[in-house]
């Protein structure tokens, strides 16, 4: 069957809503894809480094019958094409896609720790930007595996603020 990941959004430069848009459709029309559940859209104020905009982030539920691997190059080929260039860590960007967490087709926890790709995200559950985006996902408090409710009722939710309904902000993709 079709395994499910789950990727987080973000972008701090240019038309930050028109590149999360474009990212999702780009997302949905990968071969073997669809987007299954979209988060609402928060804005953020920029966590490790600090001297740049604000941010939006928001999470996908995505279901799909590409490999891990082949899904890390699909997104890291969308960020290409919608313009990121890299430069610095946590540096400002066009668009940000990241994988976080996955499970294979028969719904089992997929855990990665090559140099291209760590599954789950080693720094997902730090992240109050990460974790707001997947509570509207999964009423559970569990992400492909990873439980993150408790840590999502413990974090700071200083600097994270709502900005737009999934459903309204995504319904034009
Ligand atoms: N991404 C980072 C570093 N810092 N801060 C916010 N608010 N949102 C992000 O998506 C973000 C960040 C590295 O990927
Ligand atoms: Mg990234
Ligand atoms: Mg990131």
């Amino acid at each position: 069957g079709m395994s499910r990941a789950v990727v987080a959004l973000g972008a701090n430069l240019g038309d930050r809503e028109s590149s999360l848009r474009m990212a999702v459709s780009s997302l949905a029309a990968l071969p073997g894809t669809r987007v299954a559940a979209y988060s609402h859209v928060y804005e953020t104020d920029p966590v490790g480094y600090l001297d740049q905009p604000a941010f939006l982030n928001a999470a996908l539920l995505v279901e799909t019958e590409l490999s891990p691997a082949a899904l890390l190059g699909a997104l890291l080929g969308i960020e290409a094409g919608l313009g990121r260039r890299r430069t610095f860590r946590n540096a400002p960007r066009v668009v940000d896609l990241d994988l976080l967490a996955m499970e294979d087709g028969e719904g089992r926890p997929v855990s990665s720790a090559t140099a291209e790709l760590q599954l789950p995200h080693p720094r997902m559950l730090e992240r109050a930007f990460v974790l707001a985006p997947l509570s509207d996902l999964f009423a559970s408090g569990t992400a492909c595996g990873v439980p993150f409710g408790d840590q999502w009722a413990a974090i700071s939710r200083d600097g994270v603020r709502f900005f737009a309904a999934g459903k309204e902000f995504f319904k034009e993709i």
